[in-house]
């Protein structure tokens, strides 16, 4: 990696990069979620709102995105604002950066693309919703999300609430596995499946405390094992939905996208807008709870990490 270049395409945002070099905790937090995942202005009021969490847990937030073919580590509120409106945001994974950079494009950074740039600004720990994984009928499509691969490589703690059953989770969990991943259970032992506490699928490891978590990051990086790690925190009880109801939405969801013919970048957002279509929008009430408790679970977990690295 080329460092004088690096100038030119990376920004930090001042509050960011001091709280990195007093080693203060900081959390990064995707994009993708707010251009792709969800509507305006809901995208933006979650965004506000994932952010002072972390904030009144004592930890800094840093929303990344591309802005102009810059990689922002860190955006304002008119920048939040702005990517929450804006109509032209490429969906930016691992492979998009060349482009859209030379292109002085928009992008919203994916679960991938987020945990490169969090790297490239030294930052542990990454709070997201859902990461992508292996989508059922792989086999044939070979459509395996770039975020995996990101996790097996690029080392940046991911904290989620699992992944959705649009995906085949058990093939997800096998390719973590081959990858190297260790996908810790927060206070589980079941994967949590996004809209539901369980999934029917086991992970490797239990833990139930932000310190536990933190060690376990400390010791993986330490020991020169580069990649992720995935924390899969599960949606509060109160707040999930009957696992029955969604199954069913997101059964509905595959169809309508097979009918359709959408394919590759396309896949995700497409099931993810179909679900939300579906369930008149108790599916985006979950979404942003399950998100607000991550964000909880992130702060302290970046709080505990940072304080074994004094
Ligand atoms: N899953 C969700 N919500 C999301 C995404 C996935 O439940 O918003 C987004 C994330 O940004 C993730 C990306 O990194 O979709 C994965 O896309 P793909 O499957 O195309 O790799
Ligand atoms: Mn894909």
């Amino acid at each position: 990696m080329n460092q004088a270049y690096l100038k030119h395409v990376l920004y930090i945002k001042p509050e960011v990069k001091e709280a990195l070099a007093a080693g203060k905790p900081v959390v990064a937090l995707e994009s993708t979620i707010i251009s792709h995942g969800m509507p305006y202005p809901e995208n933006v009021a979650t965004a506000r709102e994932v952010e002072s969490i972390i904030r009144r847990e004592g930890a800094v937030p840093a929303t990344i995105a591309i802005l102009n073919g810059v990689i922002k580590v860190g955006l304002t509120d008119d920048e939040l604002e702005y990517l929450g409106q804006a109509q032209n945001v490429v969906k930016v994974s691992r492979r998009d950066f060349p482009i859209v950079i030379a292109n002085k494009q928009n992008g919203a950074t994916t679960v991938a693309a987020t945990m490169i740039c969090a790297a490239l600004a030294g930052i542990a720990v990454f709070v997201t919703g859902g990461i992508g994984g292996v989508h059922r009928g792989a086999q044939e499509t070979f459509d395996i999300s770039a975020d995996l691969t990101e996790l097996g490589q690029t080392s940046v703690a991911v904290v989620c609430a699992g992944a959705k059953s649009i995906l085949d989770l058990g093939l997800t969990l096998e390719h973590l596995e081959t990858l190297g991943v260790p996908v810790i259970g927060y206070g589980t032992e079941e994967l949590p499946a996004f809209y539901t506490r369980s999934s029917g699928f086991n992970v490797d490891y239990r833990m139930d405390t932000p310190e536990d978590v933190a060690a376990a990051i400390h010791h993986k990086w330490n020991l020169g094992l580069n990649g992720g790690l995935v924390i899969a925190n599960p949606i509060p009880a109160e707040d999930q939905l009957d696992k029955q109801f969604i199954d069913g939405i997101i059964e509905s969801a595959l169809k309508h996208a097979a009918e359709r013919g959408i394919k590759g970048k396309e896949t995700t957002p497409y099931l993810l807008s179909e679900i939300k279509r579906l369930t008149e929008g108790t599916s985006l009430a979950a979404n942003i709870q399950l998100i607000y408790n991550n964000a909880r679970v992130g702060a302290n977990i970046a709080k505990a990490y940072a304080l074994l690295q004094k």
